[in-house]
């Protein structure tokens, strides 16, 4: 962390100790009783953390994406699937700051700063995923009004949110169809599915958000009608780091878990932290997550930059540090023995949790899709 500005350290600091009060002694508990800890989160919206990148006029901290991933790989070294749904909610946010008009911020982003409205991101379909451009969910124009009929698929926060930001077909096929809208859990219409069985990020819901006839006024449109695929790209590159860096969070907590471990663990006459073969395992473990931690600070400063390359930095550092931190975190349930497999040690739960990230806000092939088609001019 030395190569941190002051601000930067302090800010580490403050949410290195909410989240060792507030987050860590509880995340196994959460994990086994599925629970959504609403009123930790309303706190966590009391240090800022509700609108990170939210600017100061609506009630954000106005941060850059290089504070941000500052700011969750901490929150993940507690639980990575309350920091990856924070993660999410400032997604939201962010996409309602800098595309919505002085009206449509001044009436969400206070409530979704202060998290008394939490935000969902709805663009997965069950039969659009990866080629997310396919999205079949219409908002038909009626008169001043849309319609929206559609289902969206993997939601997190569903049910528990108040706010989804919908992408729908407003226009013809392919992503300049495509526009996006603010809904509201109590617009009639508006129903979910249960919340999905899963092999992580218990702690927060997933759920499908079914659409059925939702009118909305067409001020509840974001941006231009057309504009809401590129709005979501935008939205999600700043979340792929989000992401990458809960990944570095849970695998940190992993590894220096597993250095307490090795030490205190007896075998063949001596602590098993005198191996040098354990020892180097370490290293690489942390040679491994600092290289990750390079990339996605590197991609952060692209993003906040605004610098053409920052969308494939992006995607190299989604890819490179959730696989990093799937890696690093699988290795450290190894250094625990049959130990590591019992929930109790809660790292177990830190390889289920960091699992998804490979998968969501974009699979890690469609993370080399975008890399390769830059490379190759295509
Ligand atoms: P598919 O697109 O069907 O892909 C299947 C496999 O094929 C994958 O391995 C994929 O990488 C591979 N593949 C597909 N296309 C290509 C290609 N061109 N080249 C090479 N390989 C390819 N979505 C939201 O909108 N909002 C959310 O809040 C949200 N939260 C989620 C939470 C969880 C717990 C999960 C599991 C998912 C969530 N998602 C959410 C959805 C997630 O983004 C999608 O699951 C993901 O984008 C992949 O889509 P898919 O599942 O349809 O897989
Ligand atoms: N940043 C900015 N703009 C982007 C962009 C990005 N990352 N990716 C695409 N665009 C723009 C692109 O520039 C183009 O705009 P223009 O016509 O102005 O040039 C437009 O979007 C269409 O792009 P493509 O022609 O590349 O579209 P295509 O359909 O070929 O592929 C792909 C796009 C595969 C990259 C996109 O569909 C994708 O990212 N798929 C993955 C879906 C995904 O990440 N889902 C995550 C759901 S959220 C989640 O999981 C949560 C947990 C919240």
């Amino acid at each position: 962390m030395s190569t941190l500005t002051k601000d930067q350290l302090a800010l580490a600091e403050a949410t290195l100790d909410f989240t060792q009060d507030r987050i860590a002694p509880h995340a196994v508990a959460w994990d086994q009783d599925k629970h959504f800890p609403l009123d930790v989160l309303r706190e966590a919206a009391g240090l800022g953390l509700g609108g990170v990148y939210v600017r100061e006029d609506a009630g954000g901290s106005g941060l850059t994406r290089t504070d941000g991933v500052v700011i969750f790989e901490v929150l993940a070294t507690g639980d990575p699937s309350i920091a990856g749904y924070l993660s999410i909610h400032n997604m939201v946010g962010w996409m309602i700051d800098r595309y919505g008009d002085d009206a449509q911020r001044a009436r969400w982003l206070p409530g979704l700063c202060a998290m008394d409205t939490l935000g969902s991101y709805c663009l997965t379909e069950p039969g659009a995923g990866s080629d997310a451009a396919a999205l079949a969910t219409r908002a038909e124009r009626v008169g001043d009004t849309y319609v929206l009929n559609g289902v969206k698929q993997f939601i997190s926060g569903a049910g528990a949110s108040q706010l989804y930001v919908v992408m729908a077909r407003t226009g013809a096929e392919g992503p300049d169809g495509i526009s996006a809208f603010v809904v509201d859990r109590d617009d009639p219409g508006v129903s979910f599915g249960p919340n999905e069985k899963k092999m992580g990020w218990n702690a927060q819901p997933t759920r499908q958000v079914v659409l059925d006839g939702v009118r909305l006024p067409a001020d509840r449109r974001l941006g231009a009608e057309g504009d809401g695929f590129r709005i979501a790209m935008n939205g999600l590159n700043g979340g792929r780091l989000g992401i990458a860096a809960c990944s570095l969070g849970g695998a940190r907590a992993a590894l220096h878990r597993s250095v307490e471990y090795l030490a205190d663990r007896e075998a063949f006459g001596a602590p098993l932290l005198k191996s040098q073969a354990l020892q180097f395992r370490l290293a690489d473990m942390a040679t491994e997550l600092a290289a990750a931690r390079a990339l996605v600070r590197q991609a952060a400063e692209a993003l906040d930059l605004g610098d053409p390359q920052a969308r494939e930095l992006c995607a190299m550092a989604k890819r490179f540090a959730t696989d990093t931190g799937y890696r690093v975190a699988d290795e450290a349930l190894q250094l625990h023995g049959g130990y590591g497999y019992l929930a109790e040690y809660g790292i177990e739960k830190i390889v289920r949790d960091l699992r998804v990230h490979r998968i969501l806000e974009g699979t890690n092939e469609i993370m080399r899709l975008i890399v390769a088609r830059d490379l190759i001019g295509a």
